[in-house]
């Protein structure tokens, strides 16, 4: 008798297996774009399952060490990485995983071009996708804060090229030990040196991720002449640090250590000591923290991409696990209950999609000066919704896929475990799930988001056809009532901040409903081959998701 051995899972060319995201193109994009960019995107579904997985599973099993001096016992404070981080790095230049964005080739939809980039290279890349997202975010905040100045111009180039010799990403220097979330705290100081004509930062960084970026944004308090500096979020700054002189050597930086981190493990996460490191101010003094935040609103958007990227790997392994594995005498794929658990999951995956790249099309119209002040306000309320909720949902998607493949995903030579491991930073950083749930409600009582998003989506829901799908709208219509009564109860009872989070959990629901709805309808009335799935997960959510929603959101 021969013995058993289990097969493992195994992933197919992830453009060419997402239904979901190649549907969505079609839907998304005239049809002239898409012949022109859909074999970069073939190309880059393959190597998410060749080179670049290969890569990210070397960079995870060699992570940075630090090398804090010489074999003479001179101070270096290197960081050395694997080859297959360096790759990497290579590989998202040449792919123009950034790039895309900002050479804009097809108007505002570029975003969406370079997203599904983003969404095909996160999960295999061993979190890349970070030092990408801050260069990303950094490239934005120089665009619309650097003017027309040279120096700002030659780091947006760099951010930006596809020359891998040239290609540069960012840090984002915000958190210190007085705080993750409250940047006001900051405590890093900013001196001018006449001598240098510059200016130079002391202080501590207490998470940096990217280490080994050439670039960071740095949040400093300027000191005046007589020694005294503006308290709170308005008395920062941001400044550009190139971190390393032509020989490679820190300027003026200390590496105290690396973290030692649960997951993200092939990334350089440090703490730093600036030690007057010279600095330059870009953007003009003060409001820092209003200024940076173009740079995390980016970044924000990414973490959601990537969010989904994860989830759509840990899925995809699951599923095709379902059908190599046999117990009870059936594959787990033909047990019914173990299908339903796939199709909760893939809803999740479908709803966090349509939510993150309904983000992503208002940045693209943003960026190219086509958005409304509606669109900029919905954009401003989306952005931390979308952030808030897929992350959320990255780590219960992870986990339950770990679980739906069973035992041998607990165990680290699969690889597995990195699903969730990797998952469970996505909802910390960049904005935990509560402040991105306050930020919802500093953008509506700001900018009147939530009266702009209220019309948008009824005016959308108005739009759909078809029996079926018409009644699934009637449903997030009462959704969107219900949110509508919500809010003005929580008003009334000037409960806002306990209520914050239901708030935009819900708002997150009836985003991601409408955009289920939606794309089901253009599939019903494009004879889109895969409008079956597409109708059977939008009323799966309107059924599941929002009709609890219209009786159950209750402010407490
Ligand atoms: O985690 C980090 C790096 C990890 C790597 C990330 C990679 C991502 C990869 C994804 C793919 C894999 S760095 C640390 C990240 N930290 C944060 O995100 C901070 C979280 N905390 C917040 O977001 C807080 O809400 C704060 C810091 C913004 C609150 O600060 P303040 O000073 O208390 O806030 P204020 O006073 O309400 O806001 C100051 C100004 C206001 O404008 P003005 O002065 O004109 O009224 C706000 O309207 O900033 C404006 N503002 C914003 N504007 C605040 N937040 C925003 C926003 N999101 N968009 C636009």
């Amino acid at each position: 008798m021969t013995e058993f051995y289990q097969a493992a899972p195994r992933l197919q060319n992830q453009y060419e297996a997402d239904d979901l995201l190649r549907s969505y193109l079609r839907w998304r994009l005239p049809a002239d774009m898409l012949v022109e960019i859909e074999p970069g995107l073939h190309r880059l579904g393959e190597r998410a399952v060749t080179d670049i997985a290969a890569w990210g599973d070397a960079a995870e099993a060699q992570p940075p060490q630090h090398v804090p001096y010489d074999p003479w016992g001179r101070r270096v404070d290197d960081i050395v990485v694997s080859n297959a981080w360096l790759a990497l790095d290579r590989v998202s230049a040449e792919e123009g995983i950034v790039a895309t964005a900002y050479e804009r080739r097809h108007g505002a939809l570029s975003r969406v071009h370079q997203m599904a980039k983003l969404y095909l290279f996160h999960a295999p890349s061993a979190t890349y996708s970070c030092p990408l997202a801050m260069g990303d975010g950094a490239a934005r905040f120089l665009e619309v804060h650097g003017g027309e100045d040279g120096y700002a111009r030659g780091l947006l180039d760099h951010l930006t090229t596809r020359d891998a010799g040239r290609f540069w990403t960012s840090g984002q220097w915000m958190t210190e030990r007085t705080g993750g979330s409250d940047v006001s705290l900051t405590s890093t100081i900013a001196r001018w040196d006449d001598e240098q004509r510059t200016h130079r930062l002391w202080g501590t960084k207490w998470f940096t991720s990217a280490t080994t970026s050439q670039l960071a944004l740095a949040l400093a308090r300027v000191e005046s002449a007589a020694g005294t500096t503006t308290p709170g979020g308005r008395g920062l700054s941001v400044f550009a640090i190139e971190l390393r002189d032509a020989a490679g050597a820190l300027r003026c930086i200390r590496v105290n250590r690396l973290k030692d981190k649960l997951g993200t493990r092939a990334l350089p996460t440090a703490e730093l000591t600036l030690d007057g490191t010279p600095a330059v101010l870009v953007g003009g003094e003060g409001d820092g923290v209003r200024k940076i935040s173009t740079l995390f609103n980016v970044t924000r958007v990414y973490n959601a991409v990537a969010a989904v990227s994860g989830m759509r790997r840990a899925v995809a392994l699951a599923r095709d696990y379902a059908s190599r594995r046999w117990a009870f005498g059936r594959p787990l794929s033909e047990h019914p209950l173990h299908a339903e658990t796939l199709d909760e999951l893939e809803t999740r995956v479908r709803a966090s999609f349509v939510l993150a790249f309904s983000a992503v099309e208002l940045m693209g119209k943003d960026e190219c000066g086509e958005a409304s002040d509606a669109d900029r306000a919905r954009l401003r309320l989306l952005t931390p919704i979308a952030k808030l909720y897929t992350g959320k949902q990255a780590v219960v998607v992870a986990s339950e896929a770990i679980e739906a493949i069973g035992g041998a995903a607990y165990i680290e030579d699969t690889g597995l475990p990195r699903l969730l491991r990797d998952a469970q930073v996505l909802p910390i950083w960049e904005g935990t799930t509560n402040v991105l749930s306050l930020d919802v409600w500093r953008a509506i009582e700001r900018t009147g988001a939530l009266e702009l998003w209220l019309d948008d989506v009824r005016d959308r829901l108005h739009l759909v056809k078809g029996d079926v799908l018409r009644s699934a709208a009637g449903r997030v219509s009462e959704a969107a009532d219900r949110i509508e009564r919500f809010v003005d109860e929580v008003r009334a009872s000037d409960r806002r901040e306990a209520n914050a989070r239901r708030l935009a959990f819900a708002i997150a629901r009836v985003t991601a409903g409408l955009g289920l709805i939606e794309h089901a309808a253009w599939g019903e009335g494009h004879g889109d081959p895969n409008v079956r799935e597409a109708i059977r997960f939008a009323e799966r959510w309107v059924a599941r998701d929002l009709t609890s929603l219209a009786g159950g959101l209750t402010s407490g």
